[in-house]
């Protein structure tokens, strides 16, 4: 039997730290491509030099082109450019609707299988662009984004209560934009509801720094955007498949009909495992949490509109 095989398109910041995260997890052989010479082999050589301080026995190589990466089983697309400090998520569309495009073909040429799990911004719109260009089933393909805010909102309400993270249940819905919405009504800390634990205002000033998490970053770095957390992030997706998890997590998924959106990839709840997205769920929102999610929609609405595909 073969190891799975996942091919990372884009070797670098979150590219490379994914396939850090999966190697040392053991989760499958790995293919990293760029079109930088020289650095996607570089990273992957390093990698297998770390295995046997570690031990982990994965292959991990590097490529400029496709003929590696052939019977993928997954493919995380990360090539494109990162936000700069001050641009916005919606700046990148064009420059990485032709990089996602250009990718997507060569990644379905040689593996017609795979699920493609997208990470390039401005993500909801960058999935539309994959699911167009792969002709996939929509089961298939789908993006990070949603576990990463997650995370975050999980991060700072655990950091507020001093108490450890895996307590904190939550679940970020919407675009990847400043206007996601982080479903208060569903947070809880082991089956307590977070309303009964902080105060609104403490928990409107969480949800807003989710909001502005990817930002903060940004703000913080100064060149380029967050890697560590968003790679674990699309690692989780991968091992949810690969191992057939049917992880309950917040994904973008091509929705049609699901909470009235029809034709848009968006952040809604899913059932991830070996058929890829197994089920799209739906759940029951306050009236605030619904108009802002109405909101939400109408912005990744007009960024796919300005796709033109
Ligand atoms: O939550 C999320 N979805 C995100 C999204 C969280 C973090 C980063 N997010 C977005 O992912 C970010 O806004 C970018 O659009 C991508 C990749 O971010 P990263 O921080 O990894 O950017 P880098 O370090 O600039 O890496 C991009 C690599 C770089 O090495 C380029 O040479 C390569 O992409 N690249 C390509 N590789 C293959 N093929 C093509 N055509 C190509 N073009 C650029």
């Amino acid at each position: 039997m073969s190891r799975p095989k996942i091919t990372i398109v884009g070797a670098g910041n979150v590219g490379a730290t994914c396939a850090h995260w999966a190697a040392a997890r053991e989760l499958a052989d790995i293919v990293l491509v760029d079109v930088v010479e020289g650095m996607p082999q570089g990273k992957a050589l390093d990698l297998m030099e770390a295995r046997p301080i570690f031990g982990f026995n994965v292959e991990v190589v590097g490529a400029n082109d496709y003929e590696a990466t052939r019977n993928s089983d997954i493919a995380i697309i990360t090539a494109g450019i990162a936000r700069k400090p001050g641009m916005s998520r919606d700046d990148l569309i064009n420059t990485n609707k032709k990089i996602v495009s250009e990718v997507t073909r060569r990644v379905v040429e040689k593996s017609p299988k795979a699920f493609i799990i997208v990470v390039a911004n401005p993500l909801d719109a960058m999935c539309y662009v994959a699911y167009k260009v792969s002709g996939f089933p929509s089961k298939r393909v789908m993006g990070m984004a949603g576990i990463l805010d997650t995370a975050r909102y999980r991060s700072f309400i655990a950091m507020e209560l001093k108490v450890a993270v895996e307590e904190i249940q939550a679940m970020v819905l919407g675009g990847h934009g400043d206007d996601m919405v982080p479903v208060v009504s569903a947070t809880n800390v082991s089956g307590v509801p977070l309303t009964n634990l902080l105060s609104r205002k403490k928990i409107a000033g969480l949800v807003e720094r989710t909001r502005k998490g990817g930002g903060e970053i940004v703000a913080l770095l100064k060149t380029g955007s967050a890697y560590y957390a968003p790679a674990a992030a699309a690692v989780q997706m991968a091992e949810a498949i690969i191992k057939d998890q049917k992880r309950v997590v917040p994904v973008s998924a091509y929705l049609t009909g699901e909470f009235g959106l029809n034709d848009l990839f968006f952040g809604v709840p899913v059932v991830l495992g070996a058929r890829g997205i197994e089920k799209i769920l739906t759940l029951k929102l306050t009236p605030s949490e619904e108009a802002l999610l109405r909101q939400s929609a109408a912005a990744v609405a007009r960024t796919r509109d300005e796709l033109k595909m």
